[in-house]
């Protein structure tokens, strides 16, 4: 049994977040991640704040256990999606692709633990001090949105540099990953990738299918700096690398992912859309459900710590 402090913060069996994927991470995902005894999160993406209070009121009427909510900072909508936590009573927000510091106050008095995905020292010390509960230290493994640190180099220095809890993410997909997460200081992992081929995600069959079907060097990484987007290869990206040989303005290049993560996930177009994924998508073999992906990291990385336990006494 793998329990960490991280269980008992957020009242879960198991040090295990699913990562908050817009369109992929939907009430049905959550609530079996949740049911399964790690914590599904919905991603509020960029939905207005009345369809993620549905999703909220669905994963309520699936599961009794906790959940939580993602909100990106680039939401036209962050603001209107703060107070809806605040007045639902979400037990658990993660936010992501930016600073939540100025929503702070309101969330903590409300009771919420908050949890911002980083990606620097600075600022998981800046939001340390402005009272978060935890920080995922997410490195540029990860799919979408990304830093330029690795998780290796980045979860150990941002555990040296806070006294909360740190929870890892980014290439990891499987009890390997979370054995080595635990080894860099880390109480625990947010996997995303792994989870859009649980049988419950309501993501298209072709992404799913284009995760499994992905080797190591299928992902690559679009954008510019301070907006790196880790996806799988395809014509999209393709017409991507032939905008910046021509010197695209920043403008033309944002102007081509526009609804491009709806089409892939929604409409399965998998040869034009932006099929956001992290580099562990060589990692995933199967579709199975999310009991099942929660109980195998489990089981393996109990046994690899087994194991490791054995190298040292033996
Ligand atoms: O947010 C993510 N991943 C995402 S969001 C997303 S939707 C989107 N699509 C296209 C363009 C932009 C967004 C797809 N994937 N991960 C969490 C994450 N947060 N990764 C990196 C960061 C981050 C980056 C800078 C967090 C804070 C930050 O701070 C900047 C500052 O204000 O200091």
């Amino acid at each position: 049994m793998i329990k960490t402090v991280l269980c008992d913060l957020l009242s879960i069996d198991y040090p295990i977040l699913q990562g908050g994927m817009a369109w992929v991470a939907t009430a049905e995902l959550a609530a079996a991640v949740s049911e399964a005894g790690a914590l599904g999160i919905i991603a509020a993406g960029s939905a207005s704040p009345e369809t993620v209070q549905a999703e909220i009121r669905k994963v309520r009427s699936l599961t009794k256990r906790p959940f939580g909510v993602n909100i990106g900072l680039f939401s036209p909508h962050v603001d209107g999606l703060m107070e809806l936590v605040v007045a639902e009573r979400v037990p658990v927000i993660t936010t992501g692709a930016g600073n939540p510091g100025k929503y702070l106050p309101r969330l903590k008095e409300a009771g919420i633990k908050v949890i911002p995905v980083v990606a620097s020292v600075a600022l998981a010390k800046r939001l340390e001090r402005a009272g978060v509960d935890a920080l995922i230290a997410e490195g540029m493994e990860s799919g979408g949105h990304i830093g330029e640190i690795t998780t290796m180099a980045l979860v150990p220095q941002i555990v040296d540099a806070v006294s909360i809890p740190v929870i890892a993410a980014g290439g990891i997909a499987d009890g390997r990953g979370l054995a080595a997460a635990l080894a860099l200081g880390a109480v625990g992992v947010q996997i995303g990738t792994r989870f859009i081929c649980a049988s419950e995600c309501t993501a298209h069959t072709r992404y799913k299918n284009a995760i499994i079907a992905a080797g190591d060097r299928d992902t690559t990484v679009t954008g510019y700096p301070g907006h790196y987007v880790r996806v799988l290869r395809n014509k999209l990206t393709r017409q991507y690398e032939e905008l910046i040989r021509r010197g695209a303005t920043e403008e033309e290049l944002n102007q081509l992912g526009v609804n491009k993560l709806r089409a892939a996930v929604v409409d399965g177009d998998v040869i034009y859309g932006s099929v956001m994924a992290g580099q562990s998508a060589a990692l995933v073999k199967k579709i199975e459900p999310a009991a099942e992906i929660v109980c195998s990291i489990v089981s393996e990385a109990e046994e690899v710590l087994k194991r490791l336990g054995a190298v040292v006494n033996g």
